[in-house]
């Protein structure tokens, strides 16, 4: 069955050096206890070898777990460990060079800081976009300024059809906003790696999403 990008509210990502010394294995199984749908691989600092390692373990955690497993950057490890999608930055390769190498094999994820990337992005193909960051993030290296809410407004208004991932420094503080502001999917990074308990920090974010008293 080709894969597809399930309706849900939270989009997980790995982060190994945010993650309090825990093994990622161990950070992967609280997330998908925690009933996350999708996971995606993102570890910029490993060897291809240990990434492929990695992203085995992951597919086979998440496939039992029936959660989504996304790859980012290496199409060459998102092909051999047989995930469900790929996601790709502005300066990655271009969703069509993805096409011709992985077919429909593959979900096609385009991180997104303007609406003239959105309109290229959904105009390429792409199978989602990756909306921020909206605010300050430290997790990510050369990363742009924030883009604003009015920029998750815009593509909530005009790419309604297209999946979308608000993202970039996402806390149970301002969470709240994004979504009232037109985002059903939230990626957070640090707020959820680095929780001491993730699971009862998953619960807090749903509550906060809900906005529901902590
Ligand atoms: N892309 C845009 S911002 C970001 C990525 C991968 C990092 C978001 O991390 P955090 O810790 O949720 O701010
Ligand atoms: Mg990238």
């Amino acid at each position: 069955m080709p894969p597809f990008f399930p309706a849900t509210d939270l989009y997980a990502i790995t982060d190994d050096s945010l993650s309090l010394g825990r093994p990622l294995e161990t950070v992967a199984a609280a997330l998908l206890a925690a009933g996350i749908k999708i996971l995606q691989y993102r570890e910029k600092r490993k060897k291809a070898r240990e990434r492929l390692g990695e992203c085995r373990l992951l597919r086979a955690m998440t496939r039992e777990a029936g959660a989504c497993f996304i790859v980012n950057d290496y199409l060459d490890i998102a092909l051999l460990a047989e995930a469900d999608g790929i996601h790709v930055g502005q300066e990655d390769l271009p969703v069509a060079e993805i096409r011709r190498l992985a077919g429909g094999s593959l979900l096609v994820g385009v991180s997104t800081h303007s609406p003239a990337q959105a309109a290229q992005a959904a105009a390429e193909g792409a199978d989602y976009i990756g909306v921020g960051p909206l605010f300050a993030t430290q997790t990510k290296e050369d990363v742009c300024a924030p883009v604003g809410l009015e920029y998750l407004e815009h593509v909530a208004a005009v790419h309604g059809g297209l999946p979308f991932v608000a993202i970039g420094g996402i806390k149970r503080r301002n969470i709240g906003q994004v979504v009232s502001r037109g985002a059903s999917c939230c990626c957070l990074v640090s707020e959820l790696v680095s929780a001491p308990d993730i699971p009862a920090r998953v619960a807090e974010v749903r509550r906060a999403m809900r906005r529901e008293p902590g």
